[in-house]
């Protein structure tokens, strides 16, 4: 017997997983600082106990890197030097300020804000970018969401969410979500519609993946082909009449002209350009269109693929022409607890290239070309948060060439990465089991959840939370004097209804104090909140607005004002359902006059109409073969795991062949093999896999990590950014092609 406080009676910390958006509801068991158990959350708002394979074994990210436990600066001789905080803030704070005297703050770039899991120390990152003047940003959604949400801004004004628990059909469109998840409790989900006979699943995949096997209708398209396969479904509905005419006619503008161009359509020909049998084609449009209920996700395999702003418009022609809106089962604009992107129709230009900007983010694929010229609006400087750019981004040796010619990087981030090696300051912040934290993933209709998760363990010592961080910064820049500070300190001492008070009428004296507002919070009510949820103080003005944006839908979730919402977050280790929205709420978030949808979009319907001429073919000689870059595994989770041996299967992330492919290259499983594009060339090991098929290969995304091995590093599998292309994007948004590289493909013969 023993009086050892053991793991089996160590209590259950609530948490989340932070390996995708779906940020499923955890328990972990500590032992000591280690991650002893791990298992899903039964009482969890969103995931109700669900985990998939990955979040086991999230010990290796909290453990398994090597973390970083200082501020590091780079010395002209490129080595790193330890220093303490506050020189690191004030020689931060200071080189801020020469950059901005001396170029504008304008040529102050700001990437990222946040991964999978940790959105809260983002949204204090808007009042450092408004006191140094800053203007431009990105984040990785400026590589996969930009072109969906331009479209989304001209029909439905913003994001919509599919209903797949209850949707008669639904349709998966270049996403895999039994790997990749994005539907909350994907697996079950999926099975559940396979099961049920009177429902069905459609997938648009070159590859036959684990969500295909579940597919009542697979159209197996040729890579970058989706274009003319939609078109080709769409122009059935039109032609064979299966439109709903009383929606169109009731909720929507302008639809004779989008059923104009799809009724000119030559399905026979559309459907031999995709490679998928005409009479696959047409019964997947009866099948759209006579479903009493249509939900749809596209995702990465067509958003990174040719054509991909089109086929965003055309995904949603699909729901929009059958009336699958606003119903059980169908598609629905939501409530936010806070907006992950803006949605425009109106394109800003970035100020060297003229790339466009949408949403508010300069896409991800002109950044460096931004940087690398000689024009005087180019960037001077980027801070850097919660990304790793220089892997992630196309081109990453173009990439790391622009880190270098700026006058000063500064990464915010848990270790070393690719990109922070190239920083001239490295801040250490805590690790997301470290500290409060969220992400604003809340994409769901009817029931809206938000988790404000408690932190698990103490910071590591020398690390800090992100907004401490900014909040440092701010002061060392003087962006608020303290005697406003001292005002509102002193109301929220009084209690957080003297506080709103006061907030209201500091702000409503000094407008330039709403830019910074949620460093205002986090120094004046960030003090008073409950267990040193400082970083929390941002969550009230957000629940200020979603009772004011969505006063009922939130008093159908139980929360009778802002205060008591907010108090709910706080206290809801779960997390909280924020609003309950029914069906006809879905118009009032339709921003538009009359709330009608218009549903032409002039630039795409011409788009429609010369896809008869568009290439659908971008191989050559050269490169024969289509390599998607990036694919999503059981064990691949971008590069938030920075510890190689918390994958199970395939360490080495395979090159996926189709075995006619293999045996033409005399290659087998566990070969190595060259893979040559435009831009790079890599060594990967080779697996024979006949869910591919003939001229297509893909590599998994977030391998080929430098880590840290010895004196030095090792890298692990390809980083699949060392062969793509910043120029092989798409048109409208300058979205990468990630999922489209031409490559060749040769067998390497081992020494
Ligand atoms: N396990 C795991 N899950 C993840 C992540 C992870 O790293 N690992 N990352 C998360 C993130 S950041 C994201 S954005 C999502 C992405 O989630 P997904 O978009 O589902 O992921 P991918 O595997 O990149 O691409 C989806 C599918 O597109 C297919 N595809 C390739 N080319 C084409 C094409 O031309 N047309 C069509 N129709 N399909 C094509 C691929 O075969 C693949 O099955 O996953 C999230 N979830
Ligand atoms: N070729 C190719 N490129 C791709 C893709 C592809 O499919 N193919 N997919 C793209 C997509 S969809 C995405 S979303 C991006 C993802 O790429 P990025 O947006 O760059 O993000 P992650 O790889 O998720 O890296 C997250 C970073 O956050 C750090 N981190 C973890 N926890 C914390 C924390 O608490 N605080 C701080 N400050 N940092 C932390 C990690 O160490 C890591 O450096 O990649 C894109 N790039
Ligand atoms: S589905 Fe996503 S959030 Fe849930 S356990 Fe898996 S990786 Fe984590
Ligand atoms: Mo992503």
């Amino acid at each position: 017997m023993t009086a050892d406080r053991t793991v089996d009676t160590a209590p259950w910390h609530k948490t989340a997983c932070i390996l995708c958006e779906n940020n499923c509801g955890l328990l972990i068991q500590l032992d000591d600082r280690r991650f002893a158990k791990i298992r899903g959350d039964k009482e969890h708002v969103a995931s109700a106990g669900y985990t998939c394979n990955k979040a086991l074994r999230l010990d290796h990210y909290q453990n398994g890197g090597v973390r970083l436990d200082t501020p590091l600066r780079r010395e002209p001789d490129g080595t790193f030097t330890e220093i303490d905080w506050d020189t690191a803030i004030s020689e931060i704070a200071k080189r801020l300020t020469e950059v901005r005297n001396r170029y504008g703050g304008d040529k102050i770039f700001y990437y990222g804000g946040g991964g999978q899991g940790n959105h809260l120390g983002g949204a204090y990152s808007g009042a450092l970018r408004r006191a140094v003047g800053a203007r431009y940003r990105s984040s990785a959604l400026a590589q996969e969401k930009t072109g969906e949400g331009w479209v989304d801004a001209h029909l439905t004004g913003g994001h919509t969410t599919g209903d797949f628990e209850h949707a008669e059909v639904s349709i998966f469109l270049g996403k895999n979500p039994w790997q990749s998840h994005g539907v909350p409790r994907a697996r079950t989900v999926l099975q559940q519609i396979a099961k049920d006979p009177a429902r069905s699943m459609i997938v648009l995949d070159p590859v036959r993946t684990e969500t295909a096997d579940l597919a009542d209708f697979h159209l197996r398209v040729r890579p970058g082909t989706d274009a003319w396969c939609l078109s080709a479904i769409l122009a059935v509905i039109v032609q064979d009449d299966l439109v709903d005419h009383a929606f169109l006619a009731e909720h929507t503008t302008d639809s004779a002209a989008v059923l104009c161009a799809l009724s000119g359509i030559d399905v026979p020909a559309f459907a031999e350009i995709c490679g998928v049998p005409e009479e696959l084609v047409r019964a997947t449009a009866h099948r759209i269109g006579t479903a009493t209920s249509v939900a749809t996700y596209e995702d990465l395999g067509v958003q990174q693929s040719p054509n991909s702003t089109l086929i965003s418009y055309l995904n949603k022609l699909l729901w929009l022409l059958t009336g699958n809106f606003a119903k059980r089962g169908g598609m629905h604009p939501h409530s936010w607890m806070a907006p992950l992107a803006g949605y425009s129709r109106d394109i800003k230009r970035t100020p060297v290239t003229g790339a466009p900007i949408l949403g508010g983010m300069v896409p991800c694929n002109s950044i460096a070309e931004e940087i690398l010229t000689d024009h005087p609006d180019r960037f001077r400087a980027m801070i850097i948060e919660s990304a790793n750019p220089a892997h992630s981004l196309a081109d990453s040796a173009k990439f790391r060439q622009a880190l270098e010619a700026l006058d000063l990087v500064v990464v915010l981030d848990v270790a070393l990465t690719e990109t922070a090696r190239r920083a001239d300051y490295v801040l250490p912040a805590a690790s997301q089991f470290e500290k409060w934290e969220a992400t604003f993933f809340n994409l769901e209709f009817p029931h809206n959840t938000f988790h404000l998760r408690a932190p698990v363990l103490d910071p590591l010592p020398g690390t800090l939370p992100e907004p401490e961080i900014y909040a440092r910064l701010l002061r060392e820049l003087g962006t608020v004097s303290g005697g406003k500070l001292a005002v509102l300190r002193a109301a929220a001492k009084l209690g957080r209804r003297p506080y709103k008070w006061a907030f209201a009428a500091l702000l409503a004296a000094d407008r330039s104090l709403a830019g910074v507002a949620p460093y205002v919070l986090y120094e004046t009510l960030g003090p008073t909140l409950p267990d040193g949820a400082r970083s929390a103080a941002v969550l009230w003005a957000l629940s200020q607005r979603i009772a004011k944006v969505y006063p009922a839908a939130m008093r159908r979730a139980g929360h009778r004002d802002a205060a008591a919402l907010f108090d709910a977050i706080l206290a809801g280790r779960s997390g909280v359902t924020f609003t309950i929205d029914d069906y006809a709420d879905a118009w009032d978030y339709l921003p538009h006059p009359g709330k009608r949808i218009p549903l032409a979009i002039p630039e795409l319907l011409h788009a429609v109409r010369e896809l008869a001429t568009t290439p659908a073919v971008h191989t050559t000689s050269e490169f024969p073969f289509i390599l998607a870059a990036g694919e999503r595994r059981a064990f691949t989770a971008n590069t938030i795991f920075r510890d190689a041996t918390w994958r199970h299967r395939d360490p080495d992330g395979s090159l996926r062949l189709n075995p006619d492919d293999a045996a033409h290259l005399g290659l087998a499983t566990g070969d190595r093999a060259r893979i040559t594009t435009s831009r790079g060339t890599a060594v990967s090991t080779v697996e024979i896999n006949d869910r591919m098929q003939p001229g297509h290969a893909a590599l998994p995304n977030g391998l080929g990590l430098d880590l840290p091995d010895g004196d030095g590093t090792r890298r692990t599998g390809v980083a699949a950014n060392e062969l793509t292309d910043v120029t092989w994007r798409d048109a409208i948004a300058g979205t990468p092609w990630h999922k489209h590289v031409p490559a060749r493909i040769e067998p390497l013969q081992d020494a």
